[in-house]
């Protein structure tokens, strides 16, 4: 039914900020190609249902990027199943999802998950400390691990994430240049339009999340960049 691959741009909301049903509504309304509801701390199955079914009558499709097992619901078109490939903790890499298809395995619809293999980029941010992310990567370690998303896990999205840093296009660009079949999302630090048409020219689909907390107006304009094309 929908095309992750067409997608250009979409924004990421938290379910654990608050946010006016005039943002809200703008966001629902943009021209952006699909709404993903993740976060890293305080994500819980009533603030994930509460902001589920506040955007859920916006025509864009509906993904729950997923963080804990306790906040996953069904009413979602695709859930993203992140595996994080620097992390040094296994429970990020596949003890979580051991233990969600013991759970939830006879009842998952595998037609809506997506598998996505995670570089976390920004050793301040809160998924990094998390996680126990090695963010000390160079061009070689980023275009290795790009490999490695492309050539032997064959995920479907690769996702760099410097969430709330503007990352290092050098490495965006590098990366990109390696995947060849692997979706690349970026995902960090864009308050801009320039910004935004900077990562994009790299990156298959670039992720705007905690400006829209900070400056609608200004996360608004970032989905221009679907006006131009790749
Ligand atoms: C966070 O990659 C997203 O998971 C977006 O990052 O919040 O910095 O825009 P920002």
């Amino acid at each position: 039914m929908y095309d992750i691959k067409q997608w250009r741009h979409v924004f990421k909301l938290d379910p654990a900020k608050p946010i006016s049903d005039d943002d809200l509504d703008a966001i629902g309304m943009s021209n952006t190609d699909a709404i993903i509801i993740g976060g890293t701390d305080n994500v819980t199955e009533d603030n994930v249902i509460h902001l589920m079914s506040r955007v859920r009558r916006y025509p864009l499709p509906l993904v729950l990027e997923i963080s804990n097992l306790e906040s996953v619901m069904p009413g979602f078109d695709f859930y993203f199943v992140p595996t994080v490939l620097n992390s040094n903790n296994v429970k990020y890499h596949n003890e979580m999802l051991l233990e969600a298809l013991k759970e939830f395995g006879h009842v998952i619809n595998f037609e809506e998950v997506v598998f996505e293999g995670y570089l976390v980029l920004n050793e301040n941010s809160k998924v990094a400390q998390k996680t126990k992310a090695n963010t000390q990567l160079d061009i070689d370690d980023v275009d290795s691990y790009a490999l490695m998303a492309n050539e032997l896990y064959r995920f479907p999205i690769m996702y760099l994430e410097y969430s709330g840093e503007y990352g290092d296009v050098e490495k965006v660009k590098s990366v990109a240049n390696t995947l060849t079949t692997t979706q690349l999302f970026y995902g960090g630090g864009i308050t801009s339009l320039s910004q935004a048409k900077e990562m994009a020219e790299f990156a298959d689909t670039i992720v705007v999340g905690d400006i829209v907390y900070q400056d609608i107006k200004k996360a608004l304009k970032t989905v221009k960049i679907k006006e131009s094309s790749k």
